[in-house]
Formats: C-alpha cells, structure tokens, sequence
C-alpha cells in the first residue's frame, strides 16, 4: 500500500524530495512486515515501522531544513567569522583577570621608632689601621639604628608579599659599596636575575662573602683600588654578606621576585610605584626589631598610605617591695600588698 502524503508539498521546490520521502516511508512498511516473525531485526525494524505522525507529516519542515544548509559560501565564512570574533570577544570578557590589569596605585609610607634611641654597638677597629686611621678622633659604630629626631627609622626593608606578574629585573646594577670600613647601604634591595656590583673605595683590602642559604654565594678578594666585581643574583633571599678582614661589616641583600619593595631613608619615607590595585600585604623588616605587616587597598592612579612604628619591647616592671603580708587562711591563699 502505497502511504499518500499531504498535497501541501510545494510542487517547485520539493518534487524530488517529495517522492524520495514517500518512498522511504513505503519501503519501511514493506520491510516491517516480512521480518515481522522474529530474529535479530525484528526489534530494529519495528522501531522503522511509520507511525501515524509519520504519515501525518507534512514534507514542509525536512523542505526547509534543507533550504537552509544551502548558504552561500560567502555567507558561511562571514558567519563563522563573526561567531569567532564574539568568541574571542566572550572569553576575553570572561578569563580570569591577570593582576595589574586592572590599573596601578602607589603606595607612600613613613617607618618611625618610637623610644630612646637604641645605642649602636661601638666598633674597634684596631685590627686594620688602615681603617683605624679613617676614625681619628672619633668613635665608630655600626649603623644598625638609624633614628632621625623626629623618630624617621632608616634602613628597614619595605615589601609587598604575594604573587605577582614576571616583570624582567633592571638592566642597571645594584650597588654595593665599601666605604670607611662599611658596606654602603646597609639595607639593599635587588632582584632575581640583576647583577649587584661590588665596589671598594676604601685604602685596605677587602673579603667579600655572602653568607647564602639559597645558592647566591660568593666569596671574593677586593684589593685596595681593586677593579668592581659583579655578581649575578640567583634565587630570593635576605642574603647577608659579611667580611672576612672585617668582623664588623655587615650588609643586607634582599632578593626579590617582584619589583615591589624600598628601603626606608633617613627620613623614614619610603615610596613603592606602579603596585596591581586590591589588596596588597606590606611588609617592614629591620635587622633587630623584626618583622611587621599591614594591608592596604591600593586604588587605581591613587596613592595609599602606610605608617610603621616600632618600638623595644617593654621591660616587665620591677616587682614592688612587700608592705605587708596577710594570710587568709592556712597555706591556701596569700595576698600581697
Ligand atoms: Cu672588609
């Protein structure tokens, strides 16, 4: 029995689809029923026996689904473009932010020390007269305190703590210098990858050593006159360097990751630029007094404040000398005045 299909198909377009439609729906019909007595078929086949929507079909929604495919090329590729350019525009407005992207702040602080001003340790200097002869008529201590009047702490280390953007280290050198039998800065901040240059200016030799935990050592003679000498950073650390004709001298490297640290002048300040907005842990070390951290929320083109102060910890008071004593009752409580 040959199925009849709606006259609604239109005769232009879809004569041929028509009759390729028909036929299958014929063909389904005709196998169905002589496979019908069992085997391996009979269950797939009677899935393809035409249902009554099958016959009731219109031809007009499979007609239109292949009139669509049929786009001109030059339409296909405009549209794939453009869904790739929205792609690109999507993920773009989706990816997960790269810190920095969103703009830059400044963060501007001042490290203060609050108390009587630490005595420095006196240095005798003796065992070098060529650096005894620097002191006549003076006494000279190591610039472990560096307290300005109005309590400006010099010398402490400024940080940021966190993960940051690979930024490239300077190309410039940072400097390290020794000068009246001192290492000239003190506190010094450098980066992975920079070069610190070592410079004497001093008329006695030099043993420059680098006390490092993390593969920056070092260990070099520098002679009265002697050339610079350049070390290439390594990895990060609070590198000390010490001297090996000279007990007293010591220095203090710190070995960045990240282009985000100072040192504090001698009136305390201390600036750190170009900083990722959000929040950012700042940190202050000095050699003696430790450790502090603070956070901040640094805005894009706007400048955060931060202020440190540290003090000595203070001494437990003298116990007061016993006025009188009262027992309350016996051997169970004693009060004290
Ligand atoms: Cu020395």
């Amino acid at each position: 029995m040959r199925t009849r299909w709606p006259k609604q198909a239109s005769a232009s377009t879809s004569r041929a689809t028509s009759a390729t439609s028909a036929t299958s729906c014929s063909m389904t019909i005709r196998t169905t029923t002589t496979t019908r007595s069992g085997g391996r078929g009979s269950r797939s086949l009677a899935r393809r026996r035409p249902s009554p929507r099958c016959r009731r079909r219109p031809l007009r929604p499979r007609l239109r689904r292949r009139t669509r495919k049929r786009v001109p090329m030059k339409k296909a590729l405009f549209s794939f473009a453009a869904a790739a350019a929205a792609m690109l525009v999507t993920f773009a407005v989706t990816s997960t932010p790269v810190a920095g992207q969103g703009g830059t702040g400044t963060i501007v602080g001042h490290v203060k020390y609050m108390g009587p001003t630490p005595v420095n340790p006196l240095i005798r200097m003796g065992a070098d007269p060529r650096c005894n002869k620097l002191y006549v008529g003076k006494r000279p201590t190591a610039p472990t305190f560096i307290v300005g009047g109005d309590g400006a702490f010099a010398n402490v280390l400024v940080n940021l703590d966190g993960s940051f953007p690979n930024a490239p280290a300077p190309t410039a050198p940072a400097v390290l210098n020794q000068k009246d039998c001192q290492y000239v800065p003190r506190v010094l901040g450098a980066r992975i990858g920079q070069t610190l240059q070592v410079t004497n200016e001093d008329p006695t030799d030099h043993n420059v050593h680098s006390l490092s935990k993390a593969g920056n050592d070092f260990n070099r003679t520098q002679l009265v006159n002697g050339k610079p000498f350049d070390v290439t950073l390594k990895a990060s650390e609070l590198l000390r360097i010490t001297c090996d004709n000279h007990s007293w001298m010591t220095a203090y490297v710190a070995i960045m990751d990240n282009p985000y640290y100072a040192v504090s002048g001698t009136d305390g300040s201390f600036t750190i630029a170009n900083v990722p907005v959000g929040k950012q842990s700042v940190k202050a070390w000095h050699e003696v007094m430790g450790m502090q951290t603070q956070m901040v929320d640094v805005q894009a083109g706007k400048t955060t404040t931060v202020e440190f102060t540290f003090a000595p910890t203070p001494k437990p008071a003298a116990s007061a000398p016993i006025r009188e004593l009262t027992v309350l009752s016996q051997g169970a409580l004693i009060a004290l005045r």
